[in-house]
């Protein structure tokens, strides 16, 4: 029943608000979706990561779930969605779901009965706890992911109920048998509806340490240890395993910011059954300190490089990666990462894509990364939409240490940076909608944009495109073990694959400056290069490169 499909999968995420919008509101669709399938089809992806079309509040663009079985209106309808499925499924292109269970939406009919009653049916669906002097305080001292403390009073009366995100993502207790069930039946359903599998959403949050105490005050984060890698997490990750993806040939990725390698590795050890990969963010942390993304650090491509072979190396023979640079959370890899924005925009671009997508894992591509779309920057702030940004500002608006510490990268780091609408054309809304949308278009839409990217075979989309088929092509790519050269090198990113006789080679420059090629080639067939005219010695500014050998 079960195969290994999802290692050759090569995954776009879409976020659906932003894709397409078929029906003139200014907002993305499911029907807008399946009218771009050819396009995704074109590209040459095979999977498709939806982030969430659930029916929701959009507190936080829906990942705050109010009804896990039905569709948000303005996306469309159940019919949609399975018509969008099939249309997929034609085209070879499996779809993974968005699962959002670490917490429900206030709105969610469980949690407003738990909150209306003490004596409800759902009351143990959630954590709900005493508040400390009479009610007066939190229980704890803990600090949310978008800022402030995790607990919300109800209403008037002592208790308080967890959320880790915002104040309408109150947090489920897994400790309860019933949540768990209930889950299960969640992906059963999708399960049974096709759907090919799950990008699990904060998964590394669902088991909580249960003494529910207060822990040394510390800038983000505070409490960390109680709620991230909990102690039934293992448990829990398996039960979903054995009762729901065993029984369907599924592919499933979690979302695991802060977890350690050594903590992951047992999450993706097939022979535990609990899930097939992660996305782990040491590697886009490299640009600040301790993960906190407001502490921002220049970009160093050792460090950049060091992160990621660690997880190479570590999980060789053991598990499985995700490889990403972009995703609805990040600001865009266009500007990051040393890569550049102005004539070298194409070679940087390119040099990193090679960069990331020969690792071994599977690749993701974040919708509209194949044209070198471009972080929001908006000039008014109040054009930010997003939650955790007005959280953040109205934080370092009230309090002048976050003033200082974070206030000035606020906007750079914005998650709506990589969440305006996609630019299919140069026309007056991007020919994402007729309308004025949701959410500004980027002012760059007019020469950044998919009509021109498929018009010019040099484009970005065209060298995705040719990434893409060498690793359907090459087995060395799939398979193939990671070796890392070059080290301590700060401009190049260099390393091998080897499977059998196959050695494929991959050399990317990180570096405006053209320097010198310090690799042995002898024996090396090129196979691709983002520039015209190689000299074997020398590296053009971001020269990526990739060689074949075969060794027999
Ligand atoms: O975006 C982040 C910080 O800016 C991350 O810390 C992010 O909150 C974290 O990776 C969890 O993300 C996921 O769960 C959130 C949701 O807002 C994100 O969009 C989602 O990807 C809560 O469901």
């Amino acid at each position: 029943m079960h195969t290994n499909w999802y290692k050759n999968a090569i995954v776009y995420q879409i976020y659906p608000r932003s894709f397409k919008d078929s029906n003139g509101d200014g907002f993305g669709d499911i029907k807008g979706i399946t009218s771009k399938l050819d396009y995704l089809k074109e590209l040459g992806v095979n999977c498709v990561w939806l982030s969430p079309v659930y029916d929701s509040p959009q507190e936080d663009n829906g990942y705050d779930i109010s009804d896990y079985y039905n569709i948000y209106p303005p996306f469309g309808t159940l019919d949609d969605f399975k018509e969008m499925l099939s249309e997929m499924h034609k085209r070879g292109i499996k779809l993974i779901m968005d699962l959002v269970v670490n917490h429900t939406s206030s709105e969610h009919k469980f949690f407003k009965d738990a909150i209306s009653s003490e004596d409800s049916k759902y009351r143990d669906y959630y954590i709900i706890k005493r508040g400390k002097k009479n009610g007066q305080k939190p229980p704890t001292n803990w600090g949310g992911f978008f800022g402030g403390s995790t607990w919300e009073r109800i209403g008037d009366t002592d208790k308080y109920y967890l959320h880790l995100f915002a104040k309408g993502q109150p947090d489920l207790n897994w400790e309860n048998p019933e949540v768990r069930r209930e889950v299960v039946n969640i992906l059963r359903y999708w399960l049974d509806m096709g759907v090919d599998g799950f990008r699990c959403d904060v998964i590394n949050l669902i088991s909580k340490k249960q003494d529910f105490r207060s822990r040394f005050p510390t800038i983000a984060l505070c409490g960390k240890d109680a709620f991230i890698n909990g102690p039934r997490l293992h448990e829990y990750l398996h039960y979903l395993y054995t009762e729901a993806y065993a029984n369907y040939d599924t592919m499933t990725v979690g979302e695991t910011a802060l977890s350690k390698v050594k903590d992951v590795k047992k999450m993706v050890d097939p022979k535990r059954e609990e899930l097939d990969m992660v996305f782990n963010f040491d590697h886009t942390d490299s640009d600040n300190f301790f993960g906190v993304k407001y502490l921002y650090r220049k970009f160093n491509l050792k460090r950049f490089k060091k992160r990621l072979s660690k997880w190479q190396y570590e999980l060789e023979g053991c598990g499985w990666n995700s490889l990403f640079i972009e995703n609805h959370d990040q600001r865009r890899s266009s500007g990051r990462f040393n890569t550049r924005t102005d004539k070298l925009k194409f070679v940087s671009a390119s040099s990193l894509a090679t960069s990331y997508f020969l690792l071994k894992g599977t690749p993701f591509i974040y919708q509209g990364q194949e044209i070198g779309m471009e972080n929001a920057d908006f000039n008014d702030l109040d054009d930010y939409k997003d939650v955790e940004f007005k959280n953040m500002s109205a934080m370092v608006k009230k309090n002048f240490f976050y003033k200082l510490l974070i206030g000035k990268h606020l906007k750079d780091v914005a998650r709506d940076n990589a969440r305006t609408p996609m630019q299919w054309d140069g026309s007056e809304y991007a020919g994402f909608s007729n309308v004025s949308p949701w959410i500004n278009i980027n002012k760059n839409k007019d020469y950044i944009n998919v009509e021109k990217a498929l018009s010019d075979e040099n484009s970005l989309f065209y060298y995705y495109k040719k990434l893409i088929d060498i690793r359907k092509y090459f087995p060395s790519i799939i398979d193939g073990k990671y070796e890392l050269l070059l080290k301590h090198d700060k401009n190049i990113f260099a390393y091998k694959r080897k499977l059998d006789n196959e050695e494929m080679l991959i050399i990317s420059s990180f570096t405006g400056k053209v320097i010198k090629q310090p690799i042995d080639l002898a024996g090396y067939k090129l196979l691709l290069s983002n520039y015209q005219g190689n000299v074997n010695n020398i590296l053009k500014p971001y020269e990526a490169r990739i060689y074949i050998k075969d060794n027999k």
